[in-house]
């Protein structure tokens, strides 16, 4: 969870002035040792367990900061979320307003998202796409979708690990978004603090490679608990890599028995048909009409 991890300030790339409006969030925590002497460990983790194995997420945060109260993170946390929300809760009414269908797309580093999204917006052909990009750092990404001749906003946030609902506002000043359209917002690369913070969109999407091993949904449940669909990319390796494609499915079941599951190649395109499908039903309930026109 991020109130740990010194999320710094996101800035929006492309204009010049400094974003210096309410990114607190990101300045109150990550001082938890100033007290400067020894470790008084009264702070929720358990030290003892068997085969000496260490479990540090066992307080009521859910989480561990040298030198911070349990109740202390759950005050920053409960702060820093309940803003974000408020943002988020503006997106969300934005994208309403417009019928804007808006998927935050999120995956461990490389999994493939913006290859998948190159070639969904390829494939999807004249439907009006619009991304935003988050990265710590480069418009790499942003480039990339430029290229295909759909507008994009790069999203640098620094050392921050996740995007979040007032950047993605401000993201979304800088695109024209047409009316029934597509958004995609690609996160930062990270399985863990993107859950817990809502942009305002409709679904998460997660996107895992076939090399990234079967059991992530299991060590990272709740990034594969918040998502509405799990895409399982780069299945043009899995002859290459000793890998069980079912297990990875039962697996994310386990942790979500709802999620919709996607086997796809970027590269090859296998599966795309089965995305783009997902895709357009869920623009067509967002937008009112019925799937099937
Ligand atoms: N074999 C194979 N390679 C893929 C596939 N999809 C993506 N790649 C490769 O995986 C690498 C990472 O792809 P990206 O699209 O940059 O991944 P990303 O998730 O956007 O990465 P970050 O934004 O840095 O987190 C690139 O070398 C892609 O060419 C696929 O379906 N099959
Ligand atoms: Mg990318």
């Amino acid at each position: 969870m991020c109130t740990v991890c010194g999320c710094g300030d996101g800035k929006v790339e492309g204009h010049g002035h400094s974003h210096d409006h309410g990114h607190s969030h990101d300045h109150e925590h990550s001082h938890g040792h100033s007290h400067g002497h020894g470790h008084d460990h009264d702070h929720g983790h358990h030290h003892h367990h068997d085969h000496n194995d260490l479990h540090f997420g066992t307080g009521a945060a859910g989480v561990h900061v040298a030198g911070m109260s349990q109740a202390r993170l759950i005050e920053i946390e409960t702060d820093i979320l309940s803003k974000n929300d408020r943002y988020a809760a503006e997106n969300r009414a934005f994208f309403r307003g417009r019928q804007v269908l808006a998927l935050n797309l999120v995956s461990s580093p490389g999994s493939g998202k913006t290859t998948l999204l190159v070639r969904t917006i390829e494939a999807l052909g004249d439907m009006a796409v619009a991304v935003i990009e988050g990265d710590q750092q480069t418009a790499n990404d942003a480039d990339r979708i430029r290229a295909t001749g759909a507008p994009a906003v790069q999203v640098n946030t620094g050392k921050g690990c996740h995007l979040d609902g007032h950047m993605v506002g401000h993201a979304v000043e800088h695109l024209s978004l047409a009316s029934q359209s597509l958004l995609f917002i690609e996160n930062v690369g990270n399985l863990v603090c993107p859950a817990a913070f809502d942009l305002g969109e409709d679904a998460k999407v997660a996107i895992l490679s076939v090399t990234e091993g079967e059991d992530k949904p299991l060590k990272y449940p709740d990034m594969f608990t918040a998502a509405r669909l799990a895409i399982l990319n780069k299945v043009d390796l899995a002859p290459h890599c000793d890998v069980d494609l079912d297990l990875y499915e039962e697996n994310l079941r386990r942790v979500n028995p709802t999620i919709d599951i996607l086997r796809v190649s970027a590269r090859t395109g296998e599966g795309m048909e089965g995305w783009l499908d997902w895709l357009r039903t869920h623009l067509a309930a967002k937008t009112g009409k019925a799937a099937a026109e």
